[in-house]
């Protein structure tokens, strides 16, 4: 495990970002978690699941998150490694899930999302699976091999989500097109910080300050692309149970 970052020689000021940023990631995935299985119950049946996703991946990553900063807090007392290992298999975990949500809340016809969530999941999969041995090692070319493996699912995920589905997207309702353009934006926007973040040391930022900064991009980018994401759906399965039930638009106030 010699490529894993020494957490002993980070400052006090490293460590305590780190920690804060460690605190606020658990934060808010407990309060996302709480507040989406509360309010469930506030959308038409069909869009239900979508929101119960994403407070389970949510609900994933609170624990994640625990474990996270006991193992940064340990590291940093001395005596055991920082174990990245958490991080990805909250990834693992969550991404297909993340997927599977923007799926349920588009509530395509079924021909569609299968074959979506069939292409998807094991793309996302991939893509986590092969980032993980250059994330634990310290060599630059190991980290560049891996990262470019990992990247080639990255790519496909996107090519499905800006072409294939824009296909999908002919055939449906306008208002419906455009919120999914909206969603797959800020699903681009999130999961760009992911390898931003990744590449900070092969771009010469030294060992310190790059393990802090790829803490800090991670947690941010979780916060975004599973809270604010899952509030998102949220937000699109009232607008979407408003469209659909004019009983439910007069008794929630959504227009
Ligand atoms: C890695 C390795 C370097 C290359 C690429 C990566 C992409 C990671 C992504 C992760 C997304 C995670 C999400 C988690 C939220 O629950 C693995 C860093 C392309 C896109 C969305």
């Amino acid at each position: 495990m010699d490529g894993i970052y020494d957490v002993t020689t980070l400052t006090a000021d490293q460590y305590m970002v780190v920690s804060g940023f460690l605190s606020l990631g658990f934060a808010a995935m407990l309060a996302t978690t709480i507040y989406l299985y509360l309010s469930q119950g506030r959308v038409l049946p069909k869009y239900r699941q979508a929101i119960v996703i994403s407070g389970t991946v949510t609900l994933i990553a609170l624990y994640h998150y625990w474990r996270i900063y006991d193992s940064f807090k340990s590291a940093h007392a001395g005596g055991e490694v920082f174990n990245e290992a958490y991080r990805y298999v909250d990834w693992l975990l969550t991404v297909p899930l993340l997927l599977m949500e923007t799926i349920a809340v588009l509530a395509l016809p079924a021909a569609s999302r299968k074959s979506l969530t069939a292409r998807l999941v094991p793309a996302s999969a991939a893509m986590i699976i092969l980032g993980y041995p250059g994330e634990v090692s310290a060599d630059m070319a190991t980290k560049a091999i891996w990262g470019g493996l990992s990247s080639i699912p990255f790519l496909y995920i996107l090519y499905i989500l800006f072409v294939e589905l824009t296909k999908t997207l002919e055939t449906q309702p306008a208002d419906v097109a455009a919120t999914v353009k909206r969603l797959r934006l800020l699903l681009i926007a999130t999961w760009g910080v992911y390898p931003i973040s990744y590449l900070l040391p092969l771009v010469g930022v030294d060992g310190g300050n790059a393990f802090v900064g790829r803490q800090v991009g991670y947690t941010v980018a979780d916060i975004l692309a599973k809270c604010l994401f899952g509030l998102t759906i949220y937000k699109i399965a009232r607008l979407k149970s408003a469209a659909d039930d004019a009983s439910y638009a007069a008794s929630e106030g959504v227009h």
